[in-house]
């Protein structure tokens, strides 16, 4: 069946390609964006590594090479009126939610920048919330949330939801929260809002708590240079495999955090849109919240590191791991066990990483060597600023 899809975001590293995927399975697209990506890599002085052409340009080239069409709406999520005009002209199916700030380091620079990315998120997903409600409540949101809400608990992690049992009753949580930056945070409020508004206004939702994403291309992006999508490298929007792997293409010792024992959950940029297709079509009911814990493996970042030097050992490149000193504030040794079953259950069949995927990425970044900037690889963003009480250690689990 074909839906209407509007896709928040969606000038971002997997609103495009996620855009570029629905529509060419035949879907009806409109995406969203305010460019604020693009103004805070100008901010910080970043680029993506492959060039990136304007969201009019973007859908222009879709157009020409898949000879489908996108609707492009430019404006910010935090302004209502914008929000609720454009849910009701497209009347979506399915509204696909990434338009968030995403760093959990840019969010802990300052204190502007953790009102900023708490304002903007909760917000903007506020305004979401709020104009399906008023104007097309059948609509179904699925929204993208991240495996740190729940952070590094000292038990099993639960697919969502927690029942407790006391005193010979139970009850159904949603499973309790501990995140790791200001950025995580935004994202557990975010899932408290979908709950109430699943609760209280009977809106069906789905929360992807999505783990670590690598990768620099899908089938979409790499019909065509102009398609790809903006992947970064530098230690405010990169993420770690994604980092290691250019830091292995120029020569950069890889810079493992502390110990190295942090445990994420990781998948593919391919299967975050075969997770987020599987969600759309098995949209929750009426009043329900569905929560996914999308990931498809659980890695160290000394395991990433090490992957990533074997790797690159094959063709050629030596490498170095670095035991830099930690600028987060985080468990480097703990117990990880999360559950990630439900999209296995709808269909997901995981592209684990492999040394040929690891192949694959150093070989189109060293395509783009020329364009990487080595001084953004680190820019010293600390969990605790010297100024209060010092660089960020290891702490109790409490
Ligand atoms: N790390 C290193 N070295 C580096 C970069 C990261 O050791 O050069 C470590 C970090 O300290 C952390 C782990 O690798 O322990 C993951 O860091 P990351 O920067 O790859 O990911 P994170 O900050 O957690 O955020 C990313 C995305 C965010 C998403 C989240 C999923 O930017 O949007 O929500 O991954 S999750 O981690 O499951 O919460």
């Amino acid at each position: 069946m074909h839906r209407r899809v509007l896709v928040l975001g969606g000038d971002g590293y997997l609103g495009w390609p996620t855009a570029m995927a629905f529509s060419r399975a035949g879907d009806r697209v409109a995406v969203v964006d305010n460019f604020a990506k693009r103004q805070w890599e100008l901010e910080l002085g970043v680029q993506p590594l492959f060039p990136i052409p304007t969201l009019h340009e973007r859908v222009r080239a879709w157009r020409e090479v898949s000879e489908n069409d996108m609707e492009v709406h430019v404006g910010d999520l935090t302004d209502y009126g914008f929000v609720e005009s454009v849910i009701d002209g497209f009347r979506p199916d399915t509204v696909i939610h990434y338009g968030e700030q995403p760093s959990a380091p840019y969010s802990m620079i300052d204190v502007r920048h953790a009102t900023y990315t708490q304002s903007n998120n909760v917000v903007g997903n506020l305004n979401v919330l709020f104009a399906i409600r008023d104007r097309s409540p059948e609509t179904h949101l699925v929204k993208l949330g991240t495996m740190g809400e729940y952070g590094t608990p000292d038990v099993d992690i639960e697919e969502g939801y927690l029942t407790v049992h006391q005193d010979g009753r139970s009850h159904t949580f949603l499973y309790p929260k501990t995140p790791g930056s200001m950025y995580h945070l935004s994202k557990v409020h975010d899932s408290h809002n979908i709950h109430f508004a699943t609760r209280i206004w009977g809106l069906r939702a789905t929360d992807l708590n999505q783990g670590v994403v690598y990768g620099v291309e899908t089938d979409e992006s790499a019909l065509d240079p102009r398609l790809a999508t903006s992947f970064h490298y530098d230690e405010v929007f990169g993420t770690a495999l994604n980092r290691f792997c250019v830091q292995a293409v120029i020569g950069h010792p890889l810079t493992v955090y502390g110990k190295g024992g942090q445990t994420r959950g990781y998948l593919n940029i391919r299967d975050t849109i075969q997770c987020v297709r599987l969600a759309s079509e098995n949209p929750a009911d009426s009043g329900e919240l569905r929560v996914y814990n999308q990931f498809t493996e659980q890695f160290t970042v000394l395991e990433l590191a090490e992957r990533v030097k074997a790797a690159a050992g094959e063709i050629g490149l030596s490498v170095r791991i670095e035991h830099a000193p930690n600028p987060r504030k985080e468990l480097e040794e703990h117990y990880y066990n999360a559950r990630h079953t439900k999209l296995l259950e709808l269909g997901l069949e995981p592209r684990l990483l492999n040394e040929e995927l690891i192949d694959t990425m150093l070989d189109r970044i060293r395509d783009h060597r020329d364009r990487i900037d080595a001084s953004t690889l680190i820019q010293n963003v600390r969990w605790v600023p010297e100024s209060a009480g010092g660089a960020a250690r290891e702490t109790s689990r409490a």
